[in-house]
């Protein structure tokens, strides 16, 4: 990398290989080669791009089933993820939990989940392992504004704070939960001040900015890893797609999502890199080279025999 590349070429890179996957997945879903419900982050993907980039191997991630793009920034390779949508022998889990269940521990990421709200007791659960076993984890779990309201964030929350445990919680507000707007389901719709009341450091920055994604996730992993206890981060984002693939968008706003794309993370960096003297061919080049990835990843998942039924009662446990 010469000097006219800065770091954030990398980001662009990452950012836009969430893109792609997920473009990909979209059109894979609506061809009915992906079976069940899909959930796409287009639009959110400076939040875990920026998280990951401070997190070491030892730490634990946990998303939600919006979570392809925090499996993708933790490292988790692309074709192994489209063979688990596609239901092959070869996906991360064999092909037997598709899209909201991708879980590669190997990674350092620990799984999707569809209980929306459950992630963070178990990523608690993780921060209270670290203080036994000496690996200086920290535990990083995402999750939806709507899922701010369940009482299992609360439970996890506070006990968090009251064994000051190294977690960080990171609310990624698209501003609706499933088909309501935030702002229709709470008292106080800033829900990064709810973090006072259990005695952790909250804040709302702009999680479509890659920079202040990491910036902000950087204090908070640091303060972890220091013992002093988890932080709750508010990032403010915008879907740019549907709650999942086939959603009809009724309740947006004409015009919601038309400016929404000017303000997404991709073109926003690309323009700021530009701005900081990089020239319009090498993000071109970065978006390319990302998206020549994904082509090739989908090609070799494609080519994979599908998951067989033989095995089905394997892996369950009762
Ligand atoms: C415990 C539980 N209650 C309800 C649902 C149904 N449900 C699925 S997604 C969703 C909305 C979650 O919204 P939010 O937390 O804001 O996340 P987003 O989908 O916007 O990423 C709900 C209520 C569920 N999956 N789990």
């Amino acid at each position: 990398m010469t000097s006219h590349q800065p770091a954030e070429i990398g980001d662009l890179a990452a950012m836009q290989r969430i893109r792609s996957f997920e473009e990909k997945t979209r059109e894979l879903s609506l061809a009915r080669q992906i079976i069940g419900s899909v959930h796409l982050s287009i639009g959110q993907e400076a939040i875990p791009v920026g998280a990951c980039a401070v997190l070491q191997p030892q730490d634990a991630v946990f998303a939600t089933y919006r979570g392809h793009g925090w499996a993708l920034a933790r490292g988790v390779p692309l074709a192994p993820s489209f063979a688990e949508l596609l239901g092959r022998s070869t996906g991360l889990n064999g092909g037997r939990g598709g899209s909201p269940y991708f879980s590669a521990p190997q990674y350092g990421f620990f799984g999707e989940n569809s209980i929306v709200g459950a992630g963070a007791p178990i990523a608690v659960g993780a921060a209270l392992a670290a203080r036994y076993d000496g690996s200086g984890r920290v535990a990083v779990v995402s999750f939806g504004d709507g899922a701010t309201n369940q009482g299992a964030m609360h439970e996890a929350m506070n006990f968090a704070a009251a064994f000051s445990l190294p977690v960080v919680f990171v609310c990624e507000n698209n501003t609706y939960s499933e088909l309501t707007p935030i702002a229709e389901m709470v008292g106080e719709p800033e829900l990064w001040r709810r973090a006072a009341g259990y005695g952790m450091p909250g804040s709302r920055i702009d999680g479509n900015s890659v920079t202040t994604v990491r910036d902000a996730m950087a204090a908070a992993v640091d303060r972890a890893r220091a013992g002093e206890g988890p932080s709750f981060i508010e990032a403010m984002t915008e879907r740019l797609v549907g709650h999942y693939i086939g959603d009809v968008e009724h309740y947006r706003p004409a015009g919601e999502v038309a400016s929404a794309w000017q303000r997404e993370p991709i073109g926003r960096l690309e323009r700021e890199l530009v701005a900081q003297g990089v020239t319009e061919a090498v993000c071109r080049a970065a978006v390319q080279q990302a998206a020549d990835e994904v082509e090739r990843a989908v090609a070799e998942a494609l080519a994979a025999p599908l998951a067989s039924a033989e095995d089905v009662k394997e892996h369950l446990y009762a």
